[in-house]
């Protein structure tokens, strides 16, 4: 099956400008180029498209055989070595920032809540693809219960691993962190989130590439703007490798 997804088509006609240049993708000026069609393509995207609908969601025979975990597999400290030995009983999700009652929330209680399921499609950055389930609390519904401030504009994940430029976080704005699909996700394809994928729970933001599914989530902070956190461009990718804050697929 051939996807022609607006994603490939950028990144298609920028190859097509400038056909007969071989050096596009080693040199530093098609790189460039190529970021820079990005850059207006999500710009142009976040403003026309429809960022309500929902993404494509499969059935069970779609689902793929073989999901490969990408970035971190474990986070390998002592401190989450610990909560995963004792299968993350004493983890809590803290959700504080700009809300006017901070949360501390167990897995048990995350369970408790209503639930959403979902087959939708993995997109890496990288160039692969897989099709699993996911299930969870919605982001929206913790949000209710935290009562975000007037004030806050994006909620920021702030995980449990650290990669060579330090720790992985990433930030989504209101409207997909209230988009029905965008869960707090505890089970993959029918069983507890593993490790591999981002145990106990990992983010679900299904309009947007992988690298905004942040794993091994341990807070989520409301914020009124993005300069103060990390680097301040929204994400680990986004501060060490220039990747597009807003990855709309
Ligand atoms: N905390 C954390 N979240 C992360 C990453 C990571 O390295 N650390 N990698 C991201 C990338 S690039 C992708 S493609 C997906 C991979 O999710 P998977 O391991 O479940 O396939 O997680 C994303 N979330
Ligand atoms: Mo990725």
């Amino acid at each position: 099956m051939t996807l022609i997804t607006r994603r490939n088509l950028i990144v298609a006609s920028a190859g097509g400008l400038l056909a007969g240049c071989d050096s596009i993708g080693k040199s530093a000026t098609g790189r460039d180029i190529l970021f820079k069609a990005e850059a207006v393509h999500r710009s142009l995207q976040r403003t026309i498209m429809n960022r309500d609908a929902l993404a494509r969601e499969f059935s069970p025979e779609d689902m793929s055989p073989r999901f490969r975990s990408n970035g971190t597999r474990n986070p390998n400290t002592d401190a989450y070595r610990a909560l995963a030995e004792n299968r993350f009983v004493d983890w809590r999700l803290r959700v504080d920032g700009l809300v006017t009652r901070p949360l501390s929330l167990s897995l048990a209680d995350l369970r408790a809540m209503p639930q959403r399921a979902q087959i939708t499609r993995h997109d890496c950055v990288e160039g692969w693809s897989a099709i699993g389930k996911w299930q969870g609390p919605k982001l929206s519904a913790i949000l209710d219960a935290a009562g975000l401030r007037d004030t806050a504009r994006y909620l920021v994940f702030h995980c449990a691993d650290s990669l060579r430029g330090g720790a992985y976080y990433e930030s989504i704005d209101l409207i997909d962190a209230f988009h029905p699909q965008t869960i707090l996700a505890w089970a993959m394809n029918d069983r507890i989130l593993p490790v591999s994928h981002g145990a106990p729970v990992r983010l679900r933001v299904e309009r947007q590439l992988g690298y905004k599914h942040a794993k091994y989530v341990m807070r989520v902070e409301a914020v009124a703007s993005l300069d103060g956190v990390g680097r301040g461009k929204g994400g680990y990718w986004e501060d060490v490798a220039d990747y597009e804050w807003y990855a709309g697929i």
